[in-house]
């Protein structure tokens, strides 16, 4: 698949995430109007916890590779932040360019954030599409009150073309496991089906096998 990166295992002991077997990294990328949470998100990922300090609206690109097992293997992604949407303007290019799944992720309080998605949505579109790319609608903030119908979400599911709803607070750390295990095994399904089948077979091995070393690697 041209528009994924590899890293090779490293003799590092600083650097657990690049020792061990050889990965592919999905690009994935979250997208949505400021405020929604993406940086919280993104950084709870990094961290663990939720950001204590009042974020700042980020102001540029940020990634972070991240690991997650689903069944038969692991599925590595790059996840990728930048500023809302609507400051976006050209900085969109790159930052969707390659990307294999995106986030459109909204705040469940606020319904302009949901409708706002129709932006971001035309914007991606110059990129990729949701035929080669896995769309998810995320509704982030779900620890405050909702000012959302559960129909005007699947409504927006459908207009948009993404394939799943989550549900996820970025402050309590509901819902983010179910989102990145959810996604990681969606991609894992694409990137097994999209193989040559010479190559999925090789893949299979190398996943049954625990995928040490480059022995076993299906590349
Ligand atoms: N209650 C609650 N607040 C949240 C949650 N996630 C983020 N916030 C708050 O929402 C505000 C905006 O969060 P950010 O992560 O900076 O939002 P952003 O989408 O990255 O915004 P931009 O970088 O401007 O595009 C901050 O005050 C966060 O503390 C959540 O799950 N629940
Ligand atoms: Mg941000």
């Amino acid at each position: 698949m041209a528009n994924r990166m590899s890293f090779l295992g490293r003799n590092n002991s600083s650097s657990s995430i690049l020792d061990g077997p050889r990965l592919f990294y999905h690009k994935v990328c979250l997208t949505g109007v400021s405020n929604v949470g993406k940086t919280s998100l993104f950084l709870r990922m990094k961290t663990g916890v939720f950001p204590d300090a009042q974020t700042v609206s980020t102001n540029g690109v940020d990634t972070q590779l991240l690991v997650r097992n689903v069944t038969g293997g692991k599925v590595g992604m790059s996840l990728n932040d930048t500023l809302g949407v609507e400051k976006c303007g050209t900085l969109t290019a790159n930052y969707f360019k390659g990307a294999e799944c995106i986030l459109f992720m909204f705040c469940i309080e606020d319904q302009y954030s949901l409708e706002s998605l129709d932006d971001a949505i035309k914007e991606t579109s110059k990129h990729v599409t949701s035929s080669t790319c896995l769309f998810y609608l995320v509704a982030n903030k779900v620890d405050l009150m909702s000012e959302i119908t559960a129909d005007r979400v699947t409504e927006k599911q459908i207009e948009l073309d993404c394939k799943k709803v989550f549900y996820i607070s970025a402050k309590t750390g509901e819902g983010i496991d179910e989102l990145f295990d959810g996604i990681a095994t969606d991609l894992n399904m694409k990137a097994v089906n999209t193989l040559p089948e010479v190559s999925r077979i090789q893949l299979h091995v190398t996943q049954t096998q625990g995928g040490h070393g480059d022995k076993k690697c299906a590349c």
